[in-house]
């Protein structure tokens, strides 16, 4: 029979949970003293290309620029019990049910004897995201919970050796990536509820944020390090190596930096996002200031209130109130709402990462699905206002929306006006022409002057799509 004892390395030789406390003595003193050792020749990590391999950040964001869109995956063993434990419905979001439910790991680990999700095609799910218009994909490796869904050497607690699913989710993402010219990357939790040197001791607390664990660095070197490696080189090259879990009290300024370098010596054009370091201000998600690593900030849940000059961004959101996928949880944003919120984080320069949240059988949810596919339609016509453009020069507009290209201001009208009359006031640039983008013709509008910086577009006096109709203003560069 196979032996269920997941094991867990750290570098020092595995760790075997539910051992003989007497096995478990010479263990601990075996562990200890390599521990020692290993701590007297540790080195921190040096890039060994001198930096000269590292390309400029403008160099390596250019197509996460272009992008605007992607798709956030949270997909892990918390879709088994899909939000309920024991018969009760645990509150929060689903991929917490660990934490929020007070959860022994060895009454969690189990989950993994019940994940199969024979329903799982990776064709089709990259197949929607490039559908909804989205350009890259950032699925979580591993998540706070630990829980590994490629076939890691560092621990047994992944998809292919503790699921009767055996198959490697994270290589069948890659290669469909590949095939369908989307941007594959991963979310890595910093934080870690199964493995013995990061929080898993601290169990029932496994956030509490004033604990501090002893081995802590040597996960980092050895576990943390060793497993991105082997996303970088098995799964690469990869969008953006995407860090969470950064608030643990053992996580350093340092180790930011060092983790950050560490990326960009795996694959020099990589884009780290700034949970890397641990100087976010909450779900804002914007660092405190650039004494702390990473490429762009990462407000959760969140929409920043104006564009912010000079700084990358990227709003991550759920559609409903969980990333993880909650059986119950029916919540849903309206497609409508979805598609304003796409538009309204472009007029301000930032990027969209929407998120589903897949079913232990992996499935996207079905709601999940219909809203990709609306806002699929709409960037069919319309795509060319949200790829490449920068922030809106004009202030707020009172009927939605405006982003931005060289020699090009897209007009997102959400109200469309009753009388036919388009106001855009502060336009500091002369017109060239006027026209709706989904009029294949690019039939002119009429444009007139009415003072200094106020123009007026006769517009028909139906909206092209209700929720949003685009107009583009060619415009003279000044
Ligand atoms: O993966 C999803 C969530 O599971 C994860 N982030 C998204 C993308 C997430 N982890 N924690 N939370 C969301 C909410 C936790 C917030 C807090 Fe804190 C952590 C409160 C105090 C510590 C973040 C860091 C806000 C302030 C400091």
């Amino acid at each position: 029979m196979k032996d269920k004892t997941i094991r867990i390395h750290n570098g020092t030789g595995s760790i075997c949970r539910r051992i003989h406390p007497a096995l478990m003595i010479a263990a601990i003193c075996v562990v200890l003293i390599a521990g020692c050792q290993q701590e007297g020749t540790k080195t921190s990590f040096v890039d060994s290309s001198g930096g000269k391999n590292t390309l400029s950040k403008e160099k390596r964001m250019e197509w996460w620029h272009e992008a605007r869109f992607g798709m956030f995956i949270h997909w892990g063993l918390y879709a088994v019990p899909a939000g309920e434990w024991k018969g009760e419905k645990v509150s929060g979001i689903g991929e917490w049910i660990m934490e929020r439910a007070k959860i022994p790991v060895s009454e969690y680990e189990p989950l993994a004897g019940q994940f199969n999700p024979v329903k799982f095609d990776a064709e089709q799910w990259v197949q929607i995201a490039k559908n909804a218009g989205m350009k890259y994909i950032v699925i979580t490796s591993k998540h706070h919970d630990g829980f590994c869904l490629w076939d890691t050497k560092y621990t047994d607690y992944d998809v292919v050796d503790a699921t009767p699913f055996k198959r490697d989710i994270l290589g069948e993402l890659a290669q469909e990536c590949r095939k369908q010219g989307i941007r594959l990357c991963f979310y890595h939790s910093i934080m870690d509820w199964h493995h013995p040197d990061a929080q898993a001791p601290f169990y029932p607390g496994y956030n509490d944020t004033s604990k501090s664990n002893p081995n802590f660095d040597r996960y980092i070197e050895y576990y943390l390090k060793g497993q991105l490696k082997e996303l970088v080189q098995n799964y690469g090259p990869l969008g953006i190596m995407w860090f969470d879990g950064e608030w643990v009290k053992d996580w350093t300024r340092e180790n930011g930096w060092d983790m950050f370098e560490y990326c960009l010596s795996l694959q020099p054009d990589i884009i780290v996002n700034n949970r890397v370091g641990n100087g976010r201000q909450g779900m804002r998600g914007l660092s405190k200031s650039d004494e702390f690593a990473g490429d762009y900030g990462t407000p959760e849940q969140e929409i920043p209130a104006t564009g912010l000059p000079g700084v990358d961004w990227e709003t991550c959101m759920t559609m409903n109130n969980t990333w993880g996928f909650k059986s119950y949880d029916n919540n849903w944003k309206s497609r409508e709402d979805l598609l304003h919120k796409l538009v309204d984080i472009a007029s301000k320069g930032g990027n969209f990462l929407l998120n589903v949240g897949p079913t232990a059988e992996g499935l996207i949810p079905g709601p999940s699905v219909e809203r990709l596919a609306a806002i699929g339609e709409w960037m069919k016509i319309n795509s060319e206002s949200i790829y490449g453009t920068t922030a809106s020069p004009l202030g707020e507009v009172p009927w939605g929306r405006c982003t931005a290209k060289t020699g090009k201001l897209y007009l997102h009208v959400f109200d469309w006006p009753a009388n036919g009359k388009l106001e855009v006031s502060d336009l500091k640039n002369k017109v060239k022409k006027a026209y709706l983008l989904a009029d294949k013709k690019r039939t002119k509008l009429p444009v007139t002057l009415t003072s200094g910086e106020k123009i007026v577009i006769t517009v028909p006096s139906r909206a092209t799509d209700p929720v949003n109709t685009v107009v583009v203003l060619e415009i003279k560069n000044k």
